[in-house]
């Protein structure tokens, strides 16, 4: 190889790179129900109401729905939490079918807050919270990206950057697909009640 085709490689190679990685990621984001297990979730044992131990063996022969965030969240959360009461609703009060809202700052979010902020959405909406290593391999199972973003004029506050996929499990708890919830709550209900 020449010195100039050399000096090229690099940078193409880094290029293919990172659009390999934006592929993966719209993929990830943009296709549901398109690619069955993927690795994406895995074992967890975390709190949830009332101290009681959640782990996805709890769902078995149902699917069920996963979003990652936090209570101090001033928009996403609460906006992906009504959306998906809706859908939830829609669905229908008797199916059977939790959606699980675990946090990404257990630092803040304890199972009691966050089972008392998920309290005024659907019922079967069932917060999370653990230690901090359980959640961070709750959060590279699910490859979640989630960062805290300190506040911006110096105070203790912060905020928390976070996936805002809400993840679809179907019976057997494997990953079906980023469900979308940018449609109508009756159509999304729909497509949901092909996974009961
Ligand atoms: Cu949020």
């Amino acid at each position: 190889m020449s010195s100039p085709a050399r000096r090229l490689a690099l940078p193409i190679i880094v290029f293919i790179i990172g659009v390999a990685t934006l592929i993966g990621a719209a993929f990830l984001a943009f296709s549901p129900q398109q690619h069955a297990g993927g690795g994406i979730g895995g074992p967890f044992r975390l709190e949830g109401p009332n101290g009681r131990m959640v782990q996805p063996a709890d769902f078995a022969g149902q699917p069920f729905l996963v979003f990652f965030g936090y209570t101090h969240c001033p928009d996403v959360c609460p906006t992906a939490l009504f959306e998906m009461s809706e859908v939830l609703r829609a669905l229908g009060e008797d199916k059977k079918i939790s959606a699980l809202f675990i946090t990404v700052d257990p630092e803040r979010d304890t199972a009691k807050i966050i089972n008392d902020y998920v309290s005024s959405f659907d019922k079967r909406i069932i917060g999370l919270s653990g230690p901090r290593p359980d959640i961070d391999a709750v959060i590279k199972a699910f490859r979640v990206y989630a960062r805290k973003v300190p506040d911006e004029k110096g105070g203790p506050d912060y905020a928390m950057d976070h996936t805002a996929i809400v993840y679809l499990m179907d019976k057997q708890g494997r990953f079906v697909g980023a469900f979308n919830m940018s449609r109508p709550p009756a159509e999304a209900a729909k497509d949901l009640a092909k996974y009961l």
